[in-house]
């Protein structure tokens, strides 16, 4: 299978007439309206003389004329970038410079318009699409423009280029191709046993791996519906909970269910199966998950390089505080720095090799070369190890990265940033336990030339002045300001001495 759209198609239910999503303000789209709404997408892409291999970048809010689109695009060959609503003006030119779209979709809030980003472009077109699915997209479209959409797709053709940022700070586009992402869905369909009564409570962003593919091809390859939430609020969990039988989230998603007064049996009567991933779930969350409901959350692994590597078995035994075991056709094995490959037991590096693994990143061979071994493997920067049985076990990460409510925050990009502000002469950037995102950014700075007179900073204006440049989730929810920063020997910081210096600051 090649077109990852075309294998979706092969999918759908008989009935076209079937519900696709229902969305929080009771809209209903079937799997003919999906087709014609994607279909008609297409063509109006293809008029506008997009092809295969061109990149279309969207800044949009969660609306299903949003999926739509991605949907045309897979249907074309187009390559689609879909980057996070909150990203800042900065965070953007960074993106479109790298990515030279040859057309951009966003909100009419997006910094793209409000700070005129494509101004010095080469006329890239624009057009809104805004959270209720109305803007100049759809205005566009032709309803009797139909093109027969003839897209020669092979599997290593990309489909989606998703930014990851990295220990420079420097975010690279992961090259994810139709093949990575249909032998996923297929195994992930099959695996978590996705069918066509399946209602799926989709309340995760579309910008990222676990929304975009992990649930919305669980739920395409198997005809299933959605329930289509713009974002993750509780309240809203729990009206819509009692109609689900899946429901698929970061364990922040968890954790606020477990504290909502209205969370009891009666909310999870047609469940069949909680799943959570992008972040570590803590066995005692997981515990007590079980205790109050009775359900086990089916814990698994993944990334945005490789989507989804392991799973807990949907019928076999789930075991709390692993991710379960290699998906098959995918081999997992842990080594040492040096790549060999340790038994069972042993705790060293992740590394993943499979259908699943990405291409390279963008117009970046050295960086896609760097993060592969001789024989192929992709090397995830996670630490962990594997038991007698093959479950894994996720005990660590050798990359200094933080994952906040499951987003990904790299200290270096924070810590560039605050370097450079008038007053900061250093800073570091750590993450430490965190009640509801499991790990909160915090920074700690040093003061230029005054690190001898005193200490304090004007903390709220700092973050102030962070929020300018970066997505609110990246910056630091505390900023302190010490003498020095510890250093170890090779004058590198001791960012293990500063977690326990500020392990209890969200104690509740
Ligand atoms: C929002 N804020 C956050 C986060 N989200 N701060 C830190 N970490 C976060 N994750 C900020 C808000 O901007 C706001 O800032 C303040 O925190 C409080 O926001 P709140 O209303 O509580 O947040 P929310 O809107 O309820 O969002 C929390 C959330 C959301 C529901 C956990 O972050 C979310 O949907 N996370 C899922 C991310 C995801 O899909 N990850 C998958 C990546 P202020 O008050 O200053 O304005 S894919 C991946 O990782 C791999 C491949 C995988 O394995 O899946
Ligand atoms: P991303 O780069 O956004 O794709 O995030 C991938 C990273 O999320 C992985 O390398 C892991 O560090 C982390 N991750 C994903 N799922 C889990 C999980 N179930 N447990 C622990 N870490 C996870």
């Amino acid at each position: 299978m090649s077109n990852l759209y075309e294998l979706f198609e092969k999918r759908f239910p008989a009935e076209l007439t079937s519900d696709f999503i229902k969305t929080k303000d009771g809209k209903v789209y079937s799997y003919q309206d999906l087709n014609d709404r994607t279909t008609q997408i297409a063509s109006f892409l293809l008029s506008r003389k997009l092809k295969k291999g061109d990149r279309i970048v969207f800044q949009v809010n969660k609306s299903p004329e949003a999926l739509f689109l991605y949907l045309a695009c897979l249907k074309l060959g187009v390559i689609s970038v879909p980057l996070n609503t909150t990203y800042t003006a900065s965070e953007l030119s960074y993106f479109l410079d790298d990515i030279e779209p040859a057309l951009v979709v966003c909100d009419t809030a997006s910094p793209i318009i409000k700070e005129n980003l494509l101004s010095n472009s080469n006329n890239i077109p624009l057009l809104t699409l805004d959270a209720f699915g109305n803007g100049s997209l759809i205005e566009s479209l032709n309803d009797d423009e139909y093109h027969q959409v003839n897209s020669n797709i092979n599997d290593d053709d990309i489909a989606c280029i998703l930014y990851t940022s990295g220990t420079t700070g420097k975010p690279k586009g992961a090259m994810i191709t139709h093949g990575n992402l249909s032998s996923n869905a297929l195994t992930l369909q099959q695996s978590w046993g996705f069918n066509k009564d399946d209602i799926l409570l989709h309340a995760l962003p579309i910008f990222h791996v676990h929304g975009l593919f992990v649930a919305l091809n669980c739920a395409l390859l198997s005809g299933a519906k959605m329930i289509f939430l713009p974002e993750f609020k509780a309240d809203n969990i729990i009206k819509y909970l009692p109609e689900a039988t899946v429901l698929m989230g970061v364990p922040t998603f968890y954790t606020r269910l477990l504290s909502h007064p209205e969370f009891n049996k009666e909310s999870i009567k047609n469940i069949r199966l909680f799943i959570s991933g992008s972040a570590p779930l803590l066995k005692e969350v997981s515990d007590e998950f079980y205790t109050k409901t009775g359900y086990r959350i089916l814990e698994r692994y993944g990334m945005t390089e490789t989507v989804m590597i392991a799973s807990n078995p949907l019928n076999e035994e789930r075991i709390p505080g692993t991710v379960g075991l290699a998906l098959p056709n995918i081999t997992v094995r842990i080594t040492t720095e040096d790549d060999k490959t340790l038994e069972a037991g042993s705790t060293g590096n992740i590394q993943v090799a499979g259908p699943n693994v990405f291409k390279g990143y963008w117009r970046n061979p050295e960086k896609s070369q760097e993060e592969f071994t001789d024989d192929g493997f992709f090397k995830t920067g996670d630490v962990g190890f594997l038991d007698a049985n093959g479950y894994l076990t996720i005990v660590g990460r050798s990359k200094d990265l933080i994952i906040s409510g499951g987003y990904n925050v790299y200290p270096k990009e924070i810590e560039n940033i605050m370097n450079s502000l008038d007053g900061i002469d250093e800073s570091a950037v750590i993450g430490v336990p965190h009640p509801d995102f499991g790990e909160g950014v915090i920074a700690v700075v040093v003061k230029e030339k005054e690190k001898e007179k005193n200490n304090k900073i004007d903390e709220l204006k700092l973050i102030g002045l962070l929020k300018q440049e970066l997505a609110t989730y990246k910056v630091p929810k505390r900023i302190f300001a010490i003498n020095e920063l510890p250093l170890n020997v090779m004058g590198k910081v001791q960012k293990n001495t500063l977690r326990e210096t500020y392990n209890n600051l969200f104690d509740t």
